[in-house]
């Protein structure tokens, strides 16, 4: 049975994430699905994608599939992880891409949403960025959308604490386009993507691609990126990494050495 459901109607397409007994936790079967539900729409030249959960859900999606995440000495969040093409394939589409959330938002799927072009959240949405929670090192585009989504101060306060910050935060440090009552959510996101296919394809999806490669256009010498991926290695080889996967397993609080 699928994890998805889609539609396409009047050049507005949706994705639902409707694998609840996983709190769409985006595992790599999942992920697969909405890349190919992307891929689909892009054939069928789809004007914009909504990619939303089911009405009425309390987490929008759990993040990574920690059981699919490596127990130690490998990097857990590398260029051809299912996450990371997730991400990639939400930036490359080449219409505007709507993540409408009511309810959780969980570390990865944080990062799926901050992806995303435009953001409409329900009073009930929370944002989460989780990797200290679990003691895992985040990657480097990873840091780069949330560093382009939001002031860097509310970036290390959710990075540093692992709590979830609520809608109304979100929407004052920009992280979200708009607030809007759960009841009126659809109406209005709805309404926000028939604007969208009012106007030219051609023009947002060139804006789209401009503004991917701009907000990317941070020069970095190879020196620096070594170092960058060095730091992440300390944190996948350590004894922290395995502790943070062990216990999220065996559903305990992790014991942190700093080590
Ligand atoms: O016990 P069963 O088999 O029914 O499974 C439970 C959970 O174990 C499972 N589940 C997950 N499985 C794998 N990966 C996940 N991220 C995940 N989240 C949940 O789903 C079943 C139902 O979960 P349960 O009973 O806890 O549901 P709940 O409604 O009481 O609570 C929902 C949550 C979301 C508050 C809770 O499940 C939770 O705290 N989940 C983990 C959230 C989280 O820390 N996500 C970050 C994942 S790591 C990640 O995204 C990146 C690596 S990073 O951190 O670097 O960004």
């Amino acid at each position: 049975m699928g994890m998805i459901e889609t539609t396409l109607d009047g050049g507005v397409a949706t994705i639902c994430l409707d694998h609840f007994g996983k709190r769409n936790a985006l595992a790599a079967p999942l992920v697969q699905e909405i890349v190919d539900a992307l891929e689909d729409f892009r054939r069928r030249e789809a004007r914009v994608a909504i990619l939303r959960a089911r009405p009425g859900v309390k987490v929008w999606s759990a993040g990574h599939d920690v059981e699919e995440l490596p127990e130690g000495r490998r990097d857990p969040l590398g260029w051809d992880d299912p996450l990371r093409l997730l991400i990639r394939c939400v930036e490359n589409f080449p219409a505007p891409v709507i993540a409408m959330i009511e309810g959780g938002v969980w570390g990865g799927a944080c990062e799926v949403v901050m992806a995303c072009d435009l953001v409409i959240a329900a009073p009930n949405a929370t944002f989460a960025v989780t990797p200290a929670k679990l003691g895992v090192p985040y990657n480097i585009s990873g840091m780069l959308t949330f560093m382009n989504g939001a002031a860097l101060r509310v970036v290390k306060e959710m990075a540093f604490t692992a709590k979830p910050i609520s809608a109304g935060r979100a929407l004052r440090a920009d992280l979200v386009n708009h607030v809007v009552p759960l009841d009126e959510i659809e109406a209005f996101t709805y309404a926000m993507a028939r604007d969208i296919v009012a106007n030219a394809p051609l023009s947002i999806a060139v804006m789209k691609e401009q503004l991917r490669i701009l907000a990317g256009a941070h020069p970095m010498s190879p020196q620096g990126f070594e170092r960058v991926q060095g730091l992440r290695r300390l944190v996948y080889d350590s004894e922290d990494y395995a502790e943070g996967i062990r216990a999220f397993k065996e559903k305990r609080k992790p014991v942190y050495h700093g080590r």
